[in-house]
């Protein structure tokens, strides 16, 4: 099959916030860079995105921020939207799915698979707010981890221990929201029937997509392993599509039915808009010689390569080609999260460095979690400036242009004879064009974005080695060809780094006034630039940045870091629950145990330890070194000293850090994990047993 066109889709943000370095790292960038390139090649493309508005996210958000809803994706779809356009992500279209078109079509959607009998009806009992009315999405409902016995795992997940898990496995079940006991109720829901698609989604993805990258792969296969289940596609909420269908009154299709329908809408709306560019909408949906590619990020993979397959599928459309998947993008070490703030937002960074959008594109495609998870840090990110787009890229581009006015009065100087040297560098990038090609095509990114950022490397070196500001002193016919030689390179340059750093080779294009015609065909050609030929303006391609612009960063990430860690601790307060009474006991056993009151004389930190206090008792025997873990939760120990304290006496002495401790010293554990030392109420002897 030789395609014509090429729809590109990139995965529609949640408005429930600004997009971060994690979207960006995960799809878009790399979304845009493959569309670039295709423009480039001079395909026929159609890049669409838009904002997902609908599910519980955006709900959530509008209650904590108290605002309706609407406000809540108005807010939020325009911030994303314009960040994108900053940022030079070069979508044809970013719509949103609240549109009319949208609510329309995906209702009609709907209409039609139900008509045509591809959903199968399914009453159950769902968890259920008896205080509010309303039935509860698994995100919405909190309870103690039946795993971990954490408090305030999600009806989904324990964000403690990593467990995936289904609201009715939770103790003590309660709504997130308002805290009220839950209580189950009957509804009725619609769903697709998966089981039946299993048969040909396993052909269609195991044997006829083997070359889909192996994380996208691997979860597809392990959920066709596991045996699908049909999937309701509809949910009690009163945020989103009501369900178009009779005895469906208060019921909404599910967001991640409705959202993956968006990429259709939002095309019909391009195309209704201005069918003249971009034709009939159906062309691109359904007809053959389409390929279609979802950009996605991994925690979308199952809807992207399942179940809105199988909506397509059951309604004749188009199926995706390919579904490049990237894994996920840390931020200093910690997961990025919206709720946490842990995350650098794209519209504060583009506010923070004006004009730096490639900076970043760089450093998320040099990083890009193609394979693993990758970290983002701001140190890194700060080398990469400085040490290859500055050291590297800007200073080949900067030097030859700098030469070439100084000595040439900023006319492309005439090329003589080549040397072998000459010869041996255009050797060197002449083959770019096919191995970025290949790179590309494969979906590999950050290895493509190497081999353009080998090219500056190469006219670098170049640059160092003939050293032609020692020649022009006495060889200017020699300087002109090294010089006529660099320009060059520096075209290739705005060429090759063209679908990666689309604002910095606009402005190398400019600085040597390269002919429009010059496209991706005319990479790796020495000719671009025309003897004689007048250079524009030169100015630096690339800036150093500053540790002041990092430590500002940093210092932001740190207070957000205390201010969660306070957040996490009023929350473990309010959650906290007595733990279960242990099993039974009796006195004889308690008996053994021998407690006793003792003196505290001295309480210092333990050297090299963050955790132990030693203490020194006057235990009414002759005294006694007791170490205890405590030491985070007594910043200044000395408070201990002359409190009676309750200490076991009976435990067998124990080394640590090479200190003996004979005994323990009773404590207890608050909600926050701070211990606290138990003292007696009025004074006694030491050595005193207690029982
Ligand atoms: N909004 C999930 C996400 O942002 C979702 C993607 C929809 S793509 C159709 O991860
Ligand atoms: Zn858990």
């Amino acid at each position: 099959m030789t395609f014509q066109r090429s729809l590109i889709t990139a995965a529609l943000p949640y408005a429930n916030g600004p997009v971060h370095i994690g979207h960006l790292a995960g799809v878009y960038v790399p979304a845009d860079i493959y569309v670039r390139y295709l423009r480039l090649k001079g395909k026929k493309v159609l890049f669409v995105c838009g904002s997902d508005e609908h599910g519980v996210p955006v709900t959530i958000r509008a209650r904590k921020e108290g605002i309706t809803t609407q406000q809540v994706v108005d807010r939020y779809h325009a911030l994303i939207k314009r960040s994108f356009a900053d940022f030079g992500i070069s979508f044809d279209i970013y719509s949103r799915t609240t549109s009319e078109t949208h609510h329309q079509f995906a209702a009609d959607y709907f209409r039609k698979m139900y008509d045509a009998g591809q959903f199968v009806e399914q009453t159950s009992e769902q968890f259920y707010d008896p205080e509010t009315g309303h039935f509860l999405t698994d995100r919405n409902i909190r309870g103690e981890c039946p795993r971990c016995h954490a408090q305030g795992a999600y009806g989904d997940q324990c964000e403690k221990c990593g467990a995936t898990l289904s609201p009715d496995e939770l103790i003590n079940p309660y709504n997130a929201e308002t805290g009220n006991a839950l209580a189950k109720k009957e509804t009725k829901h619609w769903y697709l029937p998966l089981d039946q698609y299993q048969p040909w989604l396993e052909k269609w993805i195991l044997e006829d997509h083997k070359e889909w990258r192996p994380n996208v792969y691997g979860q597809c296969k392990s959920w066709l392993d596991g045996g699908l289940k049909p999937r309701a596609v509809t949910r009690d909420l009163e945020w989103g599509i009501p369900v178009p269908v009779e005895g469906a009154e208060g019921k909404v299709l599910y967001v991640w039915f409705d959202a993956p329908i968006g990429y259709i809408s939002n095309t019909i709306e391009l195309c209704q808009a201005q069918p003249e560019k971009y034709g009939n909408w159906e062309q691109w949906w359904k007809q053959q010689d389409t390929r279609m590619i979802h950009f996605i990020g991994k925690d979308n993979i199952v809807f992207h390569c399942i179940v809105f397959p199988s909506m397509l599928k059951a309604q004749g459309y188009n199926l995706p080609d390919n579904v490049p998947s990237n894994e996920f993008l840390n931020l200093e070490g910690d997961k990025i999260s919206t709720s946490r703030n842990w995350a650098v937002w794209l519209n504060e960074y583009l506010d923070d460095f004006p004009g730096k959008q490639d900076v970043l594109r760089y450093v998320l495609t040099a990083n890009a979690p193609e394979t693993k998870d990758n970290d983002f840090t701001w140190a890194d990110f700060q080398a990469r400036n400085n040490n290859e787009l500055v050291a590297i890229y800007g200073n080949f581009v900067n030097r030859a242009l700098v030469l070439t006015g100084k000595y040439f009065e900023g006319h492309v100087p005439e090329c003589g004879e080549l040397t072998g040297y000459d010869r041996q560098t255009i050797e060197e990038f002449c083959h770019v064009k096919d191995t970025l090609e290949s790179l590309l095509e494969n979906f590999r990114f950050r290895d493509a974005q190497k081999e353009a950022m080998n090219l500056a490397r190469i006219g670098n070196k170049y640059l160092a080695d003939t050293e032609p500001w020692k020649l022009a002193k006495t060889d200017m016919a020699r300087t002109a060809t090294i010089l006529h030689v660099s320009l060059q390179i520096a075209a290739n340059l705005a060429i090759a780094f063209e679908p990666f750093l689309p604002f910095s080779s606009e402005k190398l294009r400019s600085m040597l006034q390269m002919d429009e015609q010059i496209g991706w065909e005319d990479l790796g050609r020495i000719d671009l630039l025309h003897t004689g030929a007048k250079l524009g303006e030169v100015s630096l391609l690339f800036e150093k940045i500053e540790d002041s612009a990092i430590q500002a960063q940093l210092d932001r990430l740190a207070r957000i870091k205390a201010d969660n860690e306070r957040a996490a601790r009023d929350e473990a307060l309010k959650q906290w629950r007595p733990s279960p009474i242990k099993a039974d006991t009796n006195i004889d056993e308690f008996d053994k145990t021998d407690i006793r009151v003792a003196t505290v004389l001295d309480c210092q930190p333990v050297k090299k330890s963050e955790r132990l206090l030693q203490f020194r008792l006057d235990d009414g025997m002759g005294g006694r070194t007791i170490l205890s873990g405590i030491a985070q939760s007594y910043p200044d120990p000395s408070v201990l000293i002359g409190k009676q304290v309750l200490f076991i006496a009976n435990f067998p002495p124990r080394k640590m850090m090479g200190i003996e401790s004979q005994g323990m010293i009773l404590s207890a554990v608050d909600a926050d994990g701070r211990l606290v030392v138990t003292t007696v109420s009025a004074p006694v002897k030491n050595g005193t047993q207690v029982g």
